[in-house]
């Protein structure tokens, strides 16, 4: 036995030490626990290296788990955990799984892990849905680098498979995605990234221009090149011009003013939450305001109307903005909107 948590709201917080054994688990999630962190812990050997049973809202991350003969991680009947930026590396080719998502477990978030060996790199089985796996890195893996096995709503997108081998899939379940819609889009995968292996880019758009066939289902936005990882979108704001929209607008005093939302990382889903303003302007645009899916490098512009009393001549505004970085972590520009 390695290490048991069975009080809620605890933070383990290995500060880099190593734990060793052979038994079962190396650190253990019970009696329903609940928003637990365990942090920057070398988890050596084991058969299962974190487990987690009933485990709710609770953080794995930053951890290396290595040398595990079963699982690196596995959690059944466990929801709204995040597991994120943890090294899992399998004891050789007849270790199982290196995330192992089990019956009921829903709602997990997966990103930023780089895991190797074993048998499969993903497995979620069992009526385990809506669970979401991005921004990973899966290489050398025995059987498949990741599977979906009678559950549903699954889904696996902007993940680097690395000689993984190519029966990734999934088999029953409804909704289970490889892929979502662009910038995003699918996975990369080694053995489908060059025209001798199927995947042309002849658009250049950064995914290849045929799906790539997998069990049961298709990545449909095979990715050319291997992701850097998550990344929050660092979006900037520019002010273009500043008009009245028409002569009806100059008479109810309703101020144009153009924006440009611009972001060096992929950014989903950008939208305006918040405008605020000074000297008694208020606002006439309805929000939230949908601005749209940045691709990196690129920019979306969108048009913020003000209602201007008489006799005001200058304001200053804020405009609040967020978004979904490319794993789907939320991500808010210039800061949390403080509300109106
Ligand atoms: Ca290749
Ligand atoms: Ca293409």
């Amino acid at each position: 036995m390695g290490i048991r948590i069975q009080s809620n709201n605890v933070t383990l917080d290995g500060n880099g030490h190593t734990i060793t054994g052979s038994a079962y688990y190396g650190v253990q999630l019970r009696t329903s626990g609940l928003g637990i962190t365990v942090k920057n812990l070398h988890v050596e050997g084991y058969q299962y290296g974190v487990y987690g049973q009933y485990a709710n809202n609770n953080r794995i991350m930053d951890n290396t788990l290595s040398n595990w003969t079963i699982y690196g991680i596995f959690v059944t009947s466990s929801d709204y955990n995040t597991i994120s930026g943890n090294t899992i590396t399998a004891a050789g080719t007849e270790a199982y799984n290196g995330i192992f998502l089990h019956t009921n477990s829903d709602f997990n978030h997966i990103t930023g892990n780089d895991i190797s060996g074993g048998m499969k790199g993903l497995a979620i089985q069992f009526n385990a849905n809506r669970n979401v796996f991005a921004g990973n890195t899966v290489r050398d893996t025995y059987i498949a680098g990741a599977f979906i096995l009678n559950s549903s709503y699954n889904s696996i997108h902007y993940d680097n498979f690395i000689n993984t081998g190519n029966p990734s899939g999934l088999s029953g379940g409804l909704g289970n995605m490889y892929s979502i819609s662009a910038p995003v889009g699918g996975n990369y995968w080694s053995n489908y990234d060059e025209a001798a292996e199927g995947c042309a880019d002849g658009n250049g758009d950064g995914f290849c221009d045929a799906p790539l066939a997998l069990n049961g289902t298709q990545d449909q936005l095979p990715r050319v090149a291997p992701v850097a990882g998550c990344g929050k979108p660092g979006m900037t704001l520019g002010r273009g011009g500043v008009y009245w929209g028409s002569y009806p607008d100059y008479e109810a005093r309703v101020l144009s003013v153009d924006y440009a939302v611009g972001t060096p990382a992929i950014a989903m889903y950008a939208e305006v939450v918040g405008v605020a303003a000074t000297n008694g302007v208020s606002l006439v645009t309805g929000l939230p305001l949908e601005v749209g899916n940045l691709p990196g490098g690129g920019s979306l512009g969108f048009t913020v109307q003000y209602l201007v009393p008489p006799g005001v001549v200058s304001f200053n505004t804020t405009v609040y903005t967020t978004a979904e970085d490319a794993c789907g972590l939320p991500y808010e520009y210039p800061s949390h909107y403080p509300g109106p």
